[in-house]
């Protein structure tokens, strides 16, 4: 049964935003951060209901549900949480130039790689799929390139926010990477595990990517600029 997860998955992001929003930063440095990371589970919460009522749930002629809900707050969710991950690395960077460009590249590459997973997941079993779901990793390895790279060196400009900053690209590239596991061996895939799963271990993947990273996130941020004096 799919609808007790999307439940869940609506009321806990609902409470979730408000709950980052009341704890986070109001004033500073971290409170652009508490403004994105507010954003992304309200948006969450849009998509759970969506999916829920059952708007957007497509079903192929083979039988299996593209939720289309899910790669609209992908398409929004994943741009604001790098947004999150380029400025605080520049919380660490002696230079303030080429932010903007930093935003534009990461944010193109992971659209490219949520559109390009939305065309695998509609396409029909077979090897068009999964030259989608290939190009969609591409976008994907360039995320983790520039997040782990030059991102990670702008960052390490200063040690605190240096570390800071891995702690969480870390913790948000384990939990990223597993998204195409889960798609490749659900019904979008290949078909191994049950839609009801899919839904129950993407709701986990999202509680954990969208909301504990918010608060683990900004608690690295805020000790790590204890030390820098701000
Ligand atoms: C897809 C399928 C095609 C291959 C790849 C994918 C990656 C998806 C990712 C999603 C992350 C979503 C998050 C949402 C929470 O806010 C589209 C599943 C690479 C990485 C973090």
């Amino acid at each position: 049964m799919v609808q007790t997860p999307l439940l869940i998955g609506f009321i806990v992001m609902s409470l979730a935003s408000l709950a980052i929003y009341a704890k986070g930063a109001h004033h500073g440095p971290l409170r652009g951060h508490t403004l994105l990371h507010a954003a992304v589970p309200f948006i969450a919460a849009t998509a759970y209901l969506a999916m829920y009522l059952g708007l957007g749930n497509l079903i192929k002629p083979d039988g299996t549900v593209t939720y289309v809900a899910r790669y609209m707050d992908w398409t929004f969710t994943t741009p604001l949480l790098l947004a999150g991950v380029v400025s605080s690395a520049f919380l660490g960077a002696r230079e303030r130039d080429g932010q903007a460009g930093f935003v534009a590249s990461i944010v193109t590459l992971d659209v490219v790689m949520i559109v390009t997973g939305l065309i695998a997941s509609l396409a029909p079993y077979g090897t068009v799929k999964w030259v989608f779901f290939v190009w969609s990793c591409a976008a994907f390895a360039g995320v983790l390139y520039l997040m782990w790279k030059p991102l990670a060196a702008l960052a390490a400009q200063h040690a605190p926010i240096g570390s800071a900053y891995r702690r969480n690209i870390g913790f948000l590239s384990l939990l990223w990477l597993i998204y195409p596991v889960v798609f490749a061996v659900g019904p979008e895939g290949l078909g191994l595990v049950s839609d009801a799963l899919t839904v129950w271990v993407f709701l986990l993947l999202d509680v954990l990517a969208k909301v504990v990273y918010a608060f683990t996130s900004e608690g690295n941020l805020r000790s790590a600029l204890v030390n820098r004096g701000a």
